[in-house]
């Protein structure tokens, strides 16, 4: 609780940060997006896990507030960005539960993007699989509303869910985010191996790009690149780093 409290204070001062973790390209190993993730160093205890702070803000009913600064504060990294004339990035934010099930998501997203005047197809909403589940109901029509808006959106940590193919052809997403426990045993797990074949073909019939996760071993994209994956995350490319140290990944780049 009191934890609770300090996070409403610090969503209100502007006392959290995000950090940002590039997309790249397989084959050229370029950066095609940068994935935003939330960090808390909070005065006494230090960095908090953000899996912490989303159960926190979950729990105390702020999950609207933090939601809204995470996507606030990622749009306006993307115009700091695009204003120092770096190569254009997609921003990719992720999205707790109960910002999905209980609030307006779509609302949200459409007044902050108007606000900040971000292009919409820069933004790219990240849900997981599971939070998609549990409002099986309204989950075709909200991500439907966001891609009315003109955001991108991707289903993350995909294969640790229990969806069905059904529930995933009604999902209007753009793509899928492998979660990283399939591909970091990648050459050692024949089961893993045909996981994720399944996936890309998968994802093939349904016109859905695929990013693997966790990839930090050079074998990792040896095998990904053969399977036909395109694109991946992972400390092999860069671990998250702070928007200074992201822009000069970016820089370096041009
Ligand atoms: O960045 P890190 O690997 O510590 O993140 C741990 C988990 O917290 C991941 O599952 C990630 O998706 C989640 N996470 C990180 N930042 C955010 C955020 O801004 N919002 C939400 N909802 N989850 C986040
Ligand atoms: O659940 P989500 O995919 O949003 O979580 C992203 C999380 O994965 C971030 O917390 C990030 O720090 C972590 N991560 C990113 N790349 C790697 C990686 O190569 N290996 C591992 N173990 N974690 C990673
Ligand atoms: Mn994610
Ligand atoms: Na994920």
């Amino acid at each position: 609780r009191e934890l609770a409290e300090d996070l409403r204070q610090a969503i209100l001062t502007n006392h959290l940060d995000l950090h940002y973790q590039p997309l790249v390209r397989l084959d050229t190993g370029r950066i095609e997006s940068v994935e935003a993730l939330l960090r808390w160093d909070h005065p006494k205890h230090g960095m908090v896990s953000p899996l912490e702070v989303v159960a926190v803000a979950e729990q105390y009913d702020l999950a609207l507030e933090l939601n809204e600064w995470v996507i606030a504060t990622a749009c306006q990294q993307s115009l700091v960005w695009e204003a120092a004339k770096l190569p254009p990035v997609k921003m990719a934010v992720n999205i707790s539960p109960a910002m999905y099930t209980k609030h307006d998501l779509v609302g949200s997203v459409s007044r902050i993007i108007d606000y900040y005047g971000i292009k919409p197809g820069r933004l790219m909403i990240e849900v997981t699989e599971d939070t998609t589940m549990q409002d099986i109901e309204s989950s075709p029509d909200i991500l439907h509303g966001l891609h009315r808006l003109g955001v991108e959106l991707a289903l993350d940590d995909f294969g640790t869910g229990y969806s069905s193919l059904s529930h995933l052809k009604k999902l209007p997403v753009d793509r899928l985010k492998i979660d990283k426990s399939f591909v970091h045993d990648l050459n050692n797990e024949p089961k893993d191996l045909r996981f994720i074949r399944t996936i890309l073909s998968l994802a093939k019939s349904l016109e859905l790009e695929v990013v693997a996760e966790g990839v930090e071993l050079p074998q990792n994209l040896t095998d990904l690149t053969q399977e036909g994956c395109t694109l991946g995350q992972g400390y092999l490319f860069s671990k998250p780093v702070d928007a200074d140290a992201l822009e000069k990944i970016l820089r370096d780049q041009q």
